[in-house]
């Protein structure tokens, strides 16, 4: 098996394996991993979230939010959720970087925010985008949930009809997946002061707003962060990642969680799009896994650590 070589965090995995792995993470590190049940998909998968907790801070504790596998063909975005808990679970206590963190702030990691999409991009079509719902009177199934989020809804930038890859769905959060991170979110809202949502590919850092032309009121400062994460990034890995707000960077897209998160007012709110640039796409290779979460990594500790200084 060529693949023999390569560690647990260097390969994609089947759901069921990842539940497994979430069980599996929390059991061997109780003082650390805490799994919280948000809430359920479409098709009544559970929705497991990793709380990360370090020692130290003052109460109440700061907190950020780390979603991954928004859309179900994004292979590599689980694949860092993963990756990420397990550095952090390795180093914590031993690496400045990442004990600060937790230390400053709990973590939540939501490693597939669309499980139902995911599980079907394994057995059946490796380039659905969406989750799994059905909506009376629609042949075709599927929302895209990162267009089903209250920030101005269902306009330009995505679509009304259900057969289309941007379907916003029937009204904001009408999707289990989308409701339960909302949900979430809106409880957790004093202590959550950074959002962050990962994606592939394209290699962009991008921010507030997507949903529309205006301008976040910290643009300045958002742009600042994203600037340094690229920076380090490139300074490391000597990969190009370009930044920016959404609409301006890539396209107008309503609906997108991190746009909502801000208007709730997390106001660091960033979407991460992970490697490549487009030569495999969504089709990154194994042997390209471990590259690819080491820049996302970099790009996530130096946003983290930018909000605690702030
Ligand atoms: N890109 C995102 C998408 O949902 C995005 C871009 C970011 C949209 C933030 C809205 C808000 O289209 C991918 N690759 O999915
Ligand atoms: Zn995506």
């Amino acid at each position: 098996d060529p693949r023999s070589s390569l560690s647990y965090y260097e390969r994609y995995h089947h759901l069921e394996d990842i539940y497994h792995w979430i069980n599996k993470t929390a059991h061997d590190h109780p003082q650390i991993v805490e799994v919280i049940l948000i809430g359920s998909s479409y098709e009544k998968r559970p929705l497991y979230v990793l709380k990360l907790t370090g020692r130290g801070g003052a109460q109440p504790k700061r907190a950020m939010w780390m979603d991954c596998g928004i859309h179900a063909r994004e292979w590599i975005s689980p694949a860092f959720c993963l990756w990420f808990v397990h550095y952090a679970i390795d180093y914590y206590g031993l690496v400045p970087d990442i004990t600060e963190i937790l230390d400053s702030m709990d973590v939540y990691v939501l490693p597939v925010m669309n499980p139902d999409g995911y599980e079907y991009t394994w057995t059946t079509n490796r380039m659905w985008r969406k989750n799994r719902s059905r909506h009376a009177g629609n042949y075709c199934l599927g929302t895209d949930l990162n267009r089903n989020f209250d920030a101005n809804w269902c306009t330009e930038g995505s679509s009304q009809r259900a057969c289309d890859e941007t379907y916003c769905g029937l009204f904001p959060e009408s999707e289990p997946e989308a409701a339960a991170v909302a949900r979430f979110l809106r409880r957790q809202k004093q202590t959550v002061k950074l959002y962050l949502s990962i994606h592939s590919y394209s290699q962009m850092l991008l921010f507030p707003y997507s949903c529309s032309y205006q301008q976040a009121s910290n643009h300045h400062d958002l742009n600042e962060l994203a600037q340094q994460a690229a920076r380090k990034i490139k300074r490391h890995y000597f990969s190009t990642y370009t930044y920016g707000a959404g609409a301006r960077t890539i396209y107008l897209a309503p609906g997108g969680s991190d746009d909502w998160a801000y208007n709730l007012g997390i106001k660091y709110s960033f979407t991460l799009e992970l490697q490549d640039r487009g030569r495999y796409g969504f089709l990154l290779p194994p042997e390209l896994i471990s590259r690819a979460c080491q820049e996302a990594l970099t790009a996530v500790k130096t946003i983290a650590e930018g909000v605690i200084k702030k």
